[in-house]
């Protein structure tokens, strides 16, 4: 039966789909078509097929009045979505074909899409692997979040430094969305709050309207679709027909540019507060209009609000949208006319809360002012709900502390359910922002440990391996990704061995290639590729690898007849425009690898690249050809990380700190292949007790204290010598991310890397149990543990975790 909701469609029929759309959409014929005219005809077909799973789907959730989840996120990361659609359907042969009898190439029309980047990344990115995942098992799932009209900005590099630019994805018609005129809210900002007798009632002194779009998700097989639901900002009246007659123009466009305003941009931080009204707004809006959907869809159905804990799972990712819980428990009491107590317990029966980072800047706390001005009636029933907790726990803990409202203890209170994303994460959420919370609410937090969608982060970005992996252990990993542990025995075949080579080999030369031809570096696809592609924040420590970099160098001119392993150094990312000493790391990497590259020297032996503009997409075409994986931040400080997953899947060993989900990598591809180095977590809470352990750490380690002055003596900047003083005299003086107390750790496994490296057949065997042991990393299994422990949600596509087995 569930087979049936997908549309088999031959290539000659989908041919004709397509032409079709070029006709009848894009108003083309073939003769006039551009690549963007196909693109679109291509992804309109495509998205064809995915109504009738998309129908079938939300019957089914309606007939089985089953329960909901609600994904609240700020950013979703999704990137391209052609492929990732073609292949849930299992039409990606089809498609192709049909572009091919239509004379067009398939793969340049796939890489015209632009990347949709909701995100900033790990956070985003997660938002968008677990709707491919909710979507592939089969639970019932609405993702919420902002139509930002400008997503991440655009990097590029203007003499080293990152400059930015906006990013446009809507100046071309959005695919793969549906616009929703009909769902719309008005959502209220500011005024007063009117009291009579018990009741209360907040005036907005301004309104807009959320406007929602809808994009459909197919899982995999085509069995599932749910809806990720995006809102844009617009204005209650469009334009001023009397402000116009005045022969005021702008003034007659100012309501609606000001509406605008609340979805135009995705703010650029990552992993840190912005302290902005308009980000307050922001995250208000989207999450109003949630909340509002919601209970509409409940009152549709007949329910009651009593119901909606059996009925509802709202998930926060992170605090940013936090202010779901005051929302529901205003729009209970005062609409609903609850009792505060019994609506603070029925929103904490729905809500589970996401915490993704113990970074103390990152924690979310508004001045009461701005709160109150923006959100009069929430910040009296964040009262209600901190006496409610203050009575019913007997905790010191509040979350008006301080003249601020904290957002995390907000969340924790509001949840009855609070997350970490890595075992040693959860462990710290805990032990340090936490500790009380947990001591009054002990059964609250667990953890779930973060994962990644297999058939983006191999199926689709590594198409050889896919192959060789199929042909190898059958088709049925991508639903069931541990599955992959049946490549282990073949670890020891020689003939397996060598086509795992060659695939990498393969993929290497796709990126030699790119790099050649986009960014006109040229690079060995024989040396050894190491990459760290990731945000540029001072805790993951790029300007860790660049000391090494720059000690590997000294050490090879020392040295140049030594038996040296080719490396290529690949960075990418980029940096919160307001984060100027990432900015200065940004500008760093860039002159070192102007000098190291120009050095005939070390010619053919080491080279530094660092394409601009980082994205999902970029990080689809490297992560495939990279041999070792970088993932060397401060022990204790990256919550999971998910590129380390990404990696280790597709055969690259990560040389890595006790951090995050690396732990739990480290664990089950094996120590011994996984370069273990620097202090752990605890480690580090001592060190930083010490005096002056930098200076310390820095005084016995010659190669460290060469590469140091090197880089403040003007070395790799000759025009500007005092460029990096300061960034060096941060490092010598505080340095908090134990750069320098790592550094020696360091620099000897890479060299551990280097030997390990130099013996191909075991590194190959290595790189294939990385492979075949990080299954359980699968967002699958994440998303069938969140919806056991968490949302009480259920498959409706069958029973098992995920949907086993072949579609004929
Ligand atoms: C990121 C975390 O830094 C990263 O470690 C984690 O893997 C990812 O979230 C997904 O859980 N913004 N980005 C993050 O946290 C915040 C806040």
């Amino acid at each position: 039966m569930l087979n049936e909701r997908r549309n088999l469609l031959t290539a000659e029929q989908f041919a004709e789909v397509i032409l079709n759309h070029l006709t009848s959409s894009q108003g083309k014929d073939p003769e006039h078509a551009s690549i963007y005219d196909w693109r679109m005809a291509l992804s309109l077909a495509l998205r064809d097929q995915v109504i009738r799973p998309w129908f079938a789907s939300t019957r089914t959730t309606y007939e089985a009045e089953a329960k909901r989840v609600y994904y609240l996120s700020m950013e979703f990361l999704v990137g391209r979505l052609i492929e990732d659609v073609a292949t849930n359907l299992r039409a990606e042969d089809v498609a192709a074909a049909a572009m091919r009898s239509l004379g067009q190439d398939y793969g340049q029309v796939v890489r015209d899409e632009p990347d949709a980047a909701l995100g900033n990344g790990g956070l985003g990115r997660l938002a968008a692997c677990f709707m491919d995942s909710l979507a592939t098992l089969g639970i019932p799932a609405y993702g919420y979040g902002i139509r930002y009209e400008h997503g991440l900005f655009e990097q590029h590099f203007k003499d080293g430094q990152q400059i930015e630019t906006a990013e446009n994805w809507l100046t071309q018609r959005y695919a793969w969305e549906f616009e929703r005129p009909e769902v719309r809210y008005e959502i209220g900002f500011g005024g007063t709050v009117e009291k009579s007798g018990q009741t209360s009632k907040w005036i907005p002194a301004e309104t807009i309207i959320a406007s929602a779009y809808d994009t459909p998700v197919v899982g995999w097989n085509g069995l599932w679709a749910n809806t990720l639901r995006l809102w844009a900002a617009k204005p209650v009246k469009v334009f001023d027909l009397d402000s116009f007659n005045r022969g005021e123009y702008l003034a007659a466009s100012e309501l609606e540019a000001l509406a605008r305003t609340i979805s135009r941009v995705l703010y650029p931080d990552d992993t840190s507060e912005a302290g902005k009204e308009l980000r307050l707004k922001q995250e208000y809006f989207f999450t109003a209009a949630s909340i509002k959907d919601i209970l509409r869809r409940l009152d549709s159905e007949g329910r009651v609000v009593r119901d909606l804990p059996q009925r509802v799972a709202i998930q926060l990712n992170d605090t940013h949208p936090a202010i779901a819980g005051p929302e529901l428990v205003r729009l209970l009491v005062d609409e609903r006319k609850l009792e505060m107590e019994n609506a603070i317990d029925i929103a904490r029966g729905c809500l589970g809360y996401t915490n993704h980072t113990l970074l103390p800047e990152a924690l979310e706390r508004w001045p009461e002012p701005i709160f109150k001005r923006v959100l009069p009636r929430h910040l009296e029933i964040v009262r209600e709900i901190e006496s409610a907790h203050l009575k019913a726990s007997g905790s010191p803990v509040r979350i008006l502390e301080d003249g601020d409202v904290k957002m995390g203890e907000l969340s924790f209170i509001m949840a009855h359910k609070v997350n970490g994303v890595s075992a040693l994460h959860s462990d710290l959420v805990r032990e340090t922002v936490f500790e009380q919370l947990n001591r009054d609410y002990p059964d609250r937090i667990l953890n779930q440990t973060n994962g990644i969608t297999p058939r983006r982060w191999l199926h689709n970005c590594n198409p050889d391996l896919r192959i060789l992996i199929n042909d190898t252990i059958g088709t049925g990993w991508p639903a069931d990704l541990e599955q992959l542990e049946k490549l282990v025995p073949h670890a020891q075949d020689a003939g397996f061995l060598e086509a795992f080579k060659a695939v990498k080999a393969k993929n290497k030369v796709r990126v030699a290639n790119w790099l050649k031809s986009h960014h006109y570096i040229a690079v060995d696809p024989d040396a050894m590729f190491d990459a760290q592609i990731k945000r540029i924040h001072e805790y993951k420590r790029q300007l860790m690898n660049l000391l090494e970099t720059v000690a590997l160098w000294n050490e090879i001119r020392d040295n140049p007849n030594a038996d040296w392993v080719p490396r290529v150094k690949i960075f990418g990312g980029k940096a919160a425009p307001g984060y100027v000493v990432a900015k200065q790391i940004i500008h760093l990497i860039n002159d070192v690898a102007a000098v190291i590259n120009a050095d005939p020297q070390v010619k053919g032996l080491l080279k530094i690249v660092y394409p601009e503009n980082y994205n999902v997409s970029m990080a689809e075409l490297l992560i495939p050809a990279t041999n070792l994986s970088e993932q060397i931040s401060t022990a204790g400080n990256e919550a999971s990380g998910t590129g380390n997953m990404k990696f280790a899947l597709n055969g690259a060993p990560t040389i890595g700190t006790l951090d995050g989900a690396n732990v739990e990598i480290r664990e089950r591809v094996g120590a011994e292949n996984f370069f273990l180095f620097g202090l752990t977590a605890a480690e580090v809470v001592e060190r930083r007790k010490q005096q002056n352990y930098s200076a310390a750490a820095i005084a016995v380690s010659q190669r460290l204290s060469r590469a140091l002055e090197q880089i403040e003596n003007g070395v790799f900047s000759p025009g500007d010598p005092d460029r990096y003083q300061g960034l060096v005299q941060d490092l010598r003086q505080k340095d908090y991310f134990l750069v320098t107390c790592d550094f020696d750790d360091y620099f000897a496994a890479q060299r551990r890397v280097d030997s390990a490296y130099a013996d191909q057949d075991s590194w190959t065997r290595m790189a294939v149990l990385n492979t075949a042991r990080v299954g359980w990393f699968s967002s699958d299994r994440t998303i069938a543990d969140y919806a056991k422990d968490i949302w009480n949600a259920h498959s409706l596509i069958g029973g098992a975790r995920q949907p086993k087995g072949e579609v004929p």
